[in-house]
Parts: C-alpha cells; sequence; structure tokens
C-alpha cells in the first residue's frame, strides 16, 4: 500500500537575488545569492515546493543537471521521501554522495515532504506528529567579517529588525585584536545581556584555533562554531576537551553519518544541519534523531522556512537560525517577533513563489 501521489514533473529554475548585506566570511566573499528553486507536480495536481541555495552561482547549472537526472528516475513513481532518498543516493553513489548529489536529492526530498502534507491537509510540524508554536532564535543576517567601523550600528540593526536579543558575528581574523574588536563593537552597540555566537568558518588551523579559543574563553560568548576545517574530526575531538565556551560546527555535514562519527568522537558540544547538505527533511529526521539519543542539542543552519517546522520535532531543539535571503522571491516571507520566529500554518511548508520576483531575478539555462 502507498499514498495516491505519483511524481509528474521536477520544474527547476534558478534565480540570483541581491543581499542587503555581502556574506564576508573565511569560506569568501558572495554579493549575490543563488537560489534552485524546485517545483514538483503530482498527478493530482499538487505542487511540493522547496528551494536550495548553493552559495556559488557557478554550481547551479550541475545541480539542474543532477535534477534534471533525478526526474527521470523518479518519472510516474509513487511520491514516497523515504524510497526516493535511499533510492536516489544509491543510484548517486557512483558518482559521490556528498556534494551536488546530496544537494539535488535534498530540493527533491523536501519539495516531496511538502507535497505529501499538503495532501494531508496539515503544516509540515503537524503532519510530523509535532505542533507549530514560536522558536527562540538569533539574527544570522550581519556581523560579516567586514571593517569593524560599522559593527556596532549593525548590531543595533539586527537587534531591532524583529526584536532579537541573540546575534551572530563572524570571526576569524589574522589577529586576535581584530576579533576582540569586533566582539566590543557588538556589545558597544547592543550591550552585553544579549547572546553572542561566533562564526571563525574554518579560517584557523589547529594550534591557532586552540590558542584564539583559549584566548576568547573568557568573553561569555555563546558558542565557537566552525574554528577549523569542517571534517577534522580528531581536531574537534581535541579542542571540546580544552575550551570552556561549547563548541558548535555541522553546516557542513553532508547526510546524518557524518554527524555521528562527530558524536562518535565526542567531537562538538551543540550540532547543527543545513538541509540542503543533511539530506532535506529525510535527512535532518536522521540527524536530530541521532543528535536527541545522544542528548546534544541541534540547531539549523539557513532554511528556516522549513527548520521552523522541523524544529518542532526535533528532541534536543536548539536555536533557530535567523536569515531572510529567501525573501525576495517568497511570497510569504515569515516575520520574527519579539526574537521568535514560528513556522507557516498552511498546508507543507508554506514556501511559495512570488512569480513577479522570480521572473526578475531569474538566470535563464
Ligand atoms: C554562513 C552561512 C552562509 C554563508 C556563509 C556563512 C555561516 C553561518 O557559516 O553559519 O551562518
Ligand atoms: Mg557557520
Amino acid at each position: 500500500m502507498s499514498n495516491s501521489l505519483t511524481l509528474k514533473s521536477i520544474r527547476a529554475r534558478s534565480v540570483l537575488v541581491p543581499l542587503r548585506r555581502p556574506i564576508i566570511a573565511g569560506i569568501g566573499r558572495f554579493d549575490h545569492w543563488p537560489l534552485v528553486l524546485v517545483d514538483i507536480e503530482t498527478s493530482d495536481g499538487i505542487v511540493g515546493r522547496s528551494y536550495v541555495a548553493p552559495y556559488r552561482a557557478a554550481a547551479v547549472p550541475a545541480i539542474l543537471a543532477e535534477l534534471r537526472d533525478l526526474e527521470a528516475v523518479f518519472k510516474g513513481k509513487v511520491l514516497a521521501p523515504f524510497d526516493i532518498f535511499e533510492t536516489a543516493l544509491k543510484a548517486l553513489n557512483v558518482v559521490g554522495v556528498t556534494g551536488v548529489s546530496t544537494i539535488a536529492t535534498s530540493a527533491i526530498d523536501m519539495a516531496a515532504w511538502d507535497a505529501l502534507a499538503k495532501a494531508a491537509g496539515m503544516p509540515l510540524a503537524v503532519f510530523l506528529g509535532g505542533t507549530i508554536a514560536p522558536l527562540r532564535a538569533y539574527n544570522s543576517n550581519g556581523l560579516w567579517r567586514h571593517g569593524v567601523g560599522t559593527i556596532s550600528e549593525e548590531a543595533r540593526e539586527l537587534q531591532q529588525d524583529g526584536g532579537f536579543t541573540a546575534m551572530k558575528l563572524r570571526l576569524g581574523n589574522l589577529h586576535l585584536k581584530d576579533d576582540l574588536a569586533a566582539i566590543n563593537a557588538v556589545r558597544d552597540g547592543v550591550g552585553t545581556d544579549i547572546d553572542l555566537m561566533v562564526d571563525f568558518n574554518q579560517s584557523l588551523g589547529l594550534g591557532d584555533a586552540i590558542r584564539r579559543c583559549h584566548e576568547l574563553d573568557g568573553e561569555g560568548l555563546y558558542w565557537f562554531e566552525e574554528p577549523i576545517a569542517y571534517d577534522n574530526v580528531r581536531g574537534y575531538a581535541q579542542l571540546a576537551q580544552q575550551v570552556r565556551t561549547p563548541l558548535q560546527m555541522g553546516e557542513n555535514y553532508y547526510g546524518a553519518r557524518d554527524l555521528f562519527t562527530f558524536l562518535s568522537a565526542g567531537a562538538v558540544h551543540y550540532a547543527m544541519a543545513d538541509l540542503m547538505r543533511i539530506g532535506g527533511v529525510s535527512g535532518w529526521l536522521q540527524a536530530a534523531n541521532l543528535a536527541g539519543a545522544a542528548g546534544v542539542q541541534f540547531s539549523n543552519h539557513l532554511y528556516p522556512e522549513i527548520a521552523a517546522h522541523l524544529m518542532r520535532v526535533t528532541p534536543t531543539a536548539h536555536w533557530l537560525e535567523w536569515v531572510d535571503w529567501a525573501a525576495p522571491i517568497l511570497a510569504e516571507p515569515l516575520q520574527p517577533i519579539n526574537g521568535l520566529i514560528t513556522a507557516s500554518s498552511k498546508p507543507g511548508t508554506g514556501i511559495d513563489w512570488d512569480e513577479t520576483s522570480v521572473r526578475k531575478y531569474e538566470v535563464k539555462a
């Protein structure tokens, strides 16, 4: 027995949307944000939607090509996300299951879950057995690694734009004094009562990270995110033993097994997942339940529109990372209220396109 929805077609388009504040971090600079918009058309006329944001505009054609490949595999088949996920990753292991393969699979998975929840007439959180309620969120829309001169003002904007009491600052400057100046500038702007997460975006070597984390350990920061290369499990395990401020990482986990590796090694205090890399909703559920079993608090990386549903069925749900980067093309972007984010209460995820804006920002293949 199966549900009655079958996959008719996958429509994938790409847009390049402007960023109000350019992303400047240890991993590069991005002035525009490429999004791949996915619409899965089903036999019942229900359309499941999702988007993925692969950072590099030049990588978009590879993702579109993989989506066309998977469309051919799943055309006419039952829309069963569990089966699609297993089949897609098995089929793609011959070209590598991380990277583009996981990104394309995640996009289809998220759109498939959206369609199923819509068919059931329930918001995704409810469809998955949870409820919808406000989640505490931190503002991640700014505080990039640019000159310190505008940081205080920007922190004030991030606080006021949604009533946030938590925000994330990007660090990993060559010199400690520049990291300290940025922290002090945030606190000059918004005081010391806010929760301040810091993200090094892998910019330090292990030795320098041990030094830098010790030097910043007394600053009362909420977490140290990705101080070293994302795949240095042993390095994270060493750092985790040595620092007092909790270590956070996970935006680069490709699939739940990567989280399992880090949990088994005792390499993280907090963990997070990025829906495009962890494997969409299916991958998130695996990872969130692993983190739950390990008692490790779990946050999202980007994709707040879907994460706001999934955090409601995550046993150790922690902070929601708030970014509004997809807002230019969404019909109903979420709105933060008093630093809280609540998922859409429409059937599915609530993701729908503002077609006029999509036409404006579309990049023709
Ligand atoms: C980040 C997000 C998106 C692009 C670059 C960097 C950052 C985060 O690591 O955690 O928000
Ligand atoms: Mg990060």
